[in-house]
């Protein structure tokens, strides 16, 4: 899969995009990212790519032309795949994993980095970017960490990136509920003990342990999961039960 991201601060992607789990997706050439610098696209002679609102008001507006520049220039290469363009924006769709998996089946993504004032309302008018994306209700200066998030996130249902697919499948979200609790070495620590049914060697138990564990967990801190959550009719009556507080059942 490739990606190509479209930035103001083409340096901020290195190390992110050479470490850990993309790094070395990149080396086995799973993954091709290329990083575009949007200032090689302004036609102004000191590389301006933004400019005051018109209306006014406080901020800078990044502007039309350099961004179809950069669009319209990666949309253009001969010999690659068509791309599928991102806007991350705080205005776009809320970014989930279920969005990762939908964007890991593209052969290649472009993701333009917006800047927190805004863009100008005429890339979208002319139907520049497929998709907005938003990682959630936050403001940001830019939209170069999002797009870390995105090509984190989309990377990991992409295959051969993770070493075991069963791990992308048993991680938290692939049944729309939060993990369970996890524990390690040393058995005691600070006094802290380790749940015993984790030691007893009875899978059946564990299991069962873990799923309770996830169904508590996600009841108490995002019960707003459960809706969507891939959960056995026994498993809805449990929680409705809890929720409504009936000792009776
Ligand atoms: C570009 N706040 O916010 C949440 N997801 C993306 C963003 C964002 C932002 C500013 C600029 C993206």
């Amino acid at each position: 899969m490739r990606f190509d991201v479209v930035t103001i601060f083409p340096g901020y992607f290195a190390s992110p995009l050479s470490e850990a789990l993309v790094g070395k997706a990149v080396d086995a050439g799973l993954l091709e990212i290329h990083v575009v610098d949007l200032r090689e696209f302004s036609d102004d002679p000191h590389r301006k790519v933004d400019d005051e609102a018109y209306g006014g008001g406080p901020g800078m507006v990044l502007a039309a032309p350099p961004v179809f520049g950069a669009v319209e220039a990666l949309r253009g290469e001969a010999g690659a795949p068509a791309p599928h363009v991102v806007l991350l924006s705080p205005e776009g769709q809320r970014f989930d994993a279920e969005a990762a998996r939908a964007l890991s089946r593209r052969a290649r993504v472009v993701l333009v980095c917006g800047r927190y004032e805004g863009i100008d309302e005429r890339t979208r008018d002319a139907g520049l970017f497929d998709e907005e994306i938003s990682i959630g209700d936050v403001v940001l200066p830019g939209g170069e960490a999002a797009a870390l998030v995105v090509i984190e996130a989309v990377s990991r249902f992409v295959s051969g990136v993770v070493g075991d697919p069963e791990s992308v499948r048993a991680d938290s979200f692939e049944d729309g509920l939060l993990d369970h609790p996890h524990y390690t070495r040393p058995r005691e620590f600070r006094g802290l003990s380790v749940p015993d049914v984790l030691l007893s060697g009875h899978h059946d138990r564990i299991r069962k342990w873990r799923r309770e564990r996830k169904l508590a967990r996600t009841a108490l801190r995002r019960p707003d999961l459960l809706a969507k959550a891939d959960l056995t009719d026994k498993e809805r009556a449990l929680l409705e039960r809890l929720a409504r507080c009936d000792e009776s059942s």
